[in-house]
């Protein structure tokens, strides 16, 4: 490949501790869009004597003057991307001044506009597009921020409390901020705009008394309870469940439209992405709700695990990011419910993170060599992260666990620290011994479990024969400590109590060599074994059980997870049957009739019934091939969902009457409104009056949940009802944007030949912006995710309507490119003639002269 720049990878191993400090800095900021000016004021002090260079961070900055101890400073030099100033004495006040041009900045990093509101985003090194500085998370300094902007800004916001405003000449006015809390530069915001605010107060479990505030676009008010009362749960969880209580008295939230991810944590001032903010009955659906919940809790509770105790360097960004994933899942898993959101956990590690460690971006949740650190907010460093703070919980106990988390913020409250910081609390407050463990910080890729099983009748004996692969991308892994957790079930579905020689046997097995073996007895007939129960560690396994046994797992396991589990590995193992012996493609009856079991029956949790009659996604069905074979999928999918639909007509059509969905958002009513949703998925598939009639009829209901699951339904069924329901939701929320993205999801999953031209027609909907992530998103990330049959088109032309986006996405936002270019990571994985396809569009990317750093580091590595 001849890419024509090569950018320079950094180095875990090279890390340094920075030769000079900034306690403090003084910011003042003078908004224009096109040169707002900021004069920076900092207190240097040289840590390391002979260092006569202080280096600062510094892309797109208009210098316009220095000043050292108030007196003009001239020796220094300006490099790519660097201000070098020489022979500072040992502690001094430096003064920058420097402009910036928000408006024209679309990478939405930095400062710039998002519809008319001027807003940052600093983390990870956004911070050096505001002002020259010590980019990097281990120089904590305390802010003081003033912020001077047109009246028309009514809001003039920055972190920690505010301590004067006040009007200045020529219509405009100033607002001035001081942080109490000593932060790193990724964690500053600013933003100045004119909203409407919902405010709230909390009290702590101190008595203190926290003012909230959330700010959104004016008219947006009615939309804003639900964040609000997310947020007051948030906090009241955390200090139940981790004794943490909040440290400021004022915590705010602002919602903007232009935003690359969810939300940012940034102290005192969390900056969100609108949709995960905004929310009614009537535009936003239960998923919505539950996703609003879990970001506004994640940031939350980034305040301690990120911000009172914040990260060395970047490598050790899983510190902040596995631990709070890790936190927000319990928090809604102990609000709702914990099956259902173990099972959405899991999918994402079985579709996105074992997808992405198996391909070229593999890396260990501390990865060792970055190019592009916005790379590496990925869900290995996420979810894969979360796992591991997972099996330490798991090893540990919660209350170990817990007084693990109170040694850690003991020791290093108010500091920058590691991985291994953390560990060595969590081991040295409990007793533990996780040397071994830590290779889940240091090793890439998924490990490779095979379970065989052997039952001796004469002594009652049951043996588990676990035998330890590394991952088949990284052949070198040394053997990890894997925490294996089991159920054995009788022929009656009983818990049997395990046992071995007369000593009971924890039901969580220590796996920490290649090849291991655990030994039961007291046993009177072969057990069924739940392996890997709630995917106690982010394994793939491979087991022995026969689909009768999976069948009783199914019925009788008692953990929700591991039923929901055995369900899908039925699945699976029918689409793999399927697919070698194409001959037999029909769903095994005994699998109907568990299916029917669950209409009829309806017990228990309704939305775990929902899960448990879905098919695997295509990501998980291709995960267990080497080649993936996309139309073989495609085909197979939609005839076992025809055959389950036609079999099981009346049950469906039973069990949507017998529901009633009261319109609310008790988790009872989320429950009835998933399977109603499950049911109307099969219906649709078949073209009759009276379901036709009950699709529509829910189209045009009040509630988001059931007007999108029809006409997901319809879409998914090329239902010849789509197009119809799809002009009128357009008429209907034209101006909502954020409803629109469901729109163009929904036309993004339009089978058919004419998709792509329908996807280039709405690049001019008045709707569409390439700017706005949410947009791009919501039609061509649901296009190359949703969209199957037309992405993966043989004719490569689903693969060459993302590379055109591609090429336009580099120039306006790389971060944005850079996350859109995923499905291309997997390009050999496909068969030759895709394979060759999608390398050609990689190719062409790494030909562009102005190819960013983001897209640079993925498509090398592609192509390697
Ligand atoms: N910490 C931010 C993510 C920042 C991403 C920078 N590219 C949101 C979060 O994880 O809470
Ligand atoms: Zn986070």
């Amino acid at each position: 490949m001849t890419a024509l720049k090569k950018p320079q990878a950094q180095y875990l191993k090279d890390y340094q501790a920075p030769p000079f400090l900034i306690d403090h800095i003084d910011l003042t900021f003078d908004l224009l869009p096109l040169n707002t000016r900021v004069t920076s004021v900092m207190t240097i002090t040289k840590k390391i004597a002979g260092v006569a260079d202080l280096v600062l961070d510094g892309i797109d900055l208009t210098l316009i003057s220095i000043t050292v101890d108030n007196n003009a400073y001239t020796d220094y030099d300006q490099r790519d991307e660097q201000l070098v100033i020489h022979n500072l004495p040992e502690q001094c006040q430096l003064t920058i001044v420097n402009e910036i041009a928000p408006k024209t900045n679309t990478s939405l990093e930095g400062l710039y506009l998002s519809g008319g509101a001027y807003c940052t985003q600093c983390e990870a090194q956004g911070f050096r597009k505001i002002t020259y500085y010590l980019d990097r998370p281990d120089v904590l300094a305390s802010f003081d921020v003033t912020i001077i902007a047109d009246e028309q800004f009514t809001h003039l916001l920055s972190n920690g409390n505010k301590l004067v405003e006040g009007k200045l000449d020529n219509g405009r006015h100033f607002a001035k901020w001081q942080d109490p809390f000593k932060k790193p530069s990724y964690l500053f915001a600013l933003v100045a705009g004119d909203f409407d605010v919902l405010e709230d107060t909390f009290i702590t479990q101190s008595g203190r008394t926290i003012d909230l505030a959330l700010f959104v676009d004016k008219g947006n008010l009615p939309k804003t309870p639900h964040a609000m009362a997310s947020l007051k749960k948030s906090m009241q969880w955390d200090e139940q469940r981790f004794n943490l209580e909040y440290d400021l008295d004022i915590y705010m939230i602002v919602a903007v439209d232009f935003f690359n991810m969810g939300a940012m944590e940034n102290k005192g001032l969390n900056i969100f992405n609108s949709k995960c903010v905004l929310a009614n009955q009537q535009t936003a659906t239960d998923k919505d709700y539950h996703t609003i919940e879990s970001i506004v809790g994640h940031e939350y509770f980034h305040n301690w695990t990120g911000n009172r105790v914040t990260c060395r360097d970047w490598f050790q960004l899983s510190l902040k990011e596995g631990l709070t994933v890790f936190r927000d899942q319990e928090f809604s898993s102990d609000l709702g419910s914990r099956a259902l959101n173990r099972i959405d956990a899991v999918k994402v590690m079985r579709t996105h993170q074992f997808s992405e460690d198996a391909g070229p971006m593999a890396h260990p949740i501390r990865p060792e060599q970055v190019i592009e650190m916005n790379n590496f907010y990925t869900v290995t460093v996420y979810d894969k992260g979360a796992e591991v703070i997972r099996m330490m919980h798991t090893l540990l106990g919660e209350e170990k666990f817990q007084q693990g988390m109170a040694m850690y913020f003991q020791r290093h409250d108010g500091q920058a620290v590691t991985c291994d910081d953390f560990v060595a609390a969590m081991s040295d407050a409990s007793g533990i011994d996780l040397a071994q463990f830590k290779r889940w910080y240091s090793q890439a890729g998924t490990p490779r479990l095979i379970v065989k099983q052997e039952y001796d009748k004469l002594s009652g004996t049951f043996s588990l024969h676990i035998e330890q692969l590394a991952p088949l991308n990284q052949p070198d892994n040394a053997p990890l400590h894997i925490p294996f957790a089991i159920e054995l079930l009788d022929q009656q579905g009983e818990s049997v109590p395990l046992q071995f020689e007369g000593q009971p046997v924890d039901h969580v097995l220590n796996v920490t060599t290649a090849q291991q073996t655990f030994n039961f007895d007291g046993l009177t007939t072969k057990p069924v074994a739940v392996l890997l129960e709630d995917f106690s560690a982010p394994c793939i396994v491979e087991q022995q059980n026969t689909a009768t046994e999976l069948l009783h797992i199914m019925r009788f396991a008692r953990s929700d997870f591991s039923r929901w589990d055995a369900q899908q590995q039925l699945f699976i193992e029918a689409v793999k049957g399927a697919i070698a012996t194409p001959v037999n493609n029909q769903l095994d009856p005994a699998i109907i009739t568990a299916l029917r079991g669950l209409l009829v029956a309806q017990e228990g949790d309704l939305a775990l019934i929902a899960e448990l009659l879905k098919l695997p996604s295509f990501d998980t069905l291709a995960a267990e091939f080497n080649v993936i074979p996309v139309d073989q999928l495609v085909a197979v999918t939609n005839q076992f969902e025809l055959q389950i639909a036609q079999q099981l007509r009346s049950e469906f059509l039973g069990c949507y009457q017998s529901l009633i969905d009261d319109g609310s958002v008790s988790a009872t009513a989320v429950a009835i409104r998933a399977l109603k949703g499950m049911c109307l998925h099969y219906l649709a598939k078949i073209n009759a009056l009276d379901i036709n009639q009950l699709l529509v009829s829910t189209a045009n209901s009040h509630n988001m949940t059931n007007v999108l699951a029809a006409l997901s339904a319809v879409v998914k069924a090329d239902n010849p009802l789509a197009k119809e329901l799809l002009n009128q939701f357009d008429s209907q929320w034209r101006h909502d944007v954020l409803v629109m993205d469901k729109w163009f999801a929904l036309q993004a999953m339009q089978g058919g030949d004419d998709a792509i031209a329908n996807i280039k027609k709405l690049y001019d909907h008045p709707c569409f912006n390439f700017s706005n992530p949410n947009r791009v998103r919501a039609l061509v990330g649901s296009f190359s995710h949703f969209n199957t049959a037309q992405f993966h088109r043989e004719d490569g032309a689903g693969y060459q309507l993302l590379g055109d986006l591609l090429v336009k996405l580099n120039a306006i936002n790389p971060q944005n490119a850079s996350r859109m270019l995923t499905p291309f990571m997997s390009w050999r994985r496909y068969d030759e003639v895709r394979s060759v396809a999608i390398k050609a569009q990689l190719q062409r990317l790494a030909l562009l002269d102005n190819l960013s750093d983001d897209l640079y580091e993925k498509v090398d590595k592609a192509l390697q």
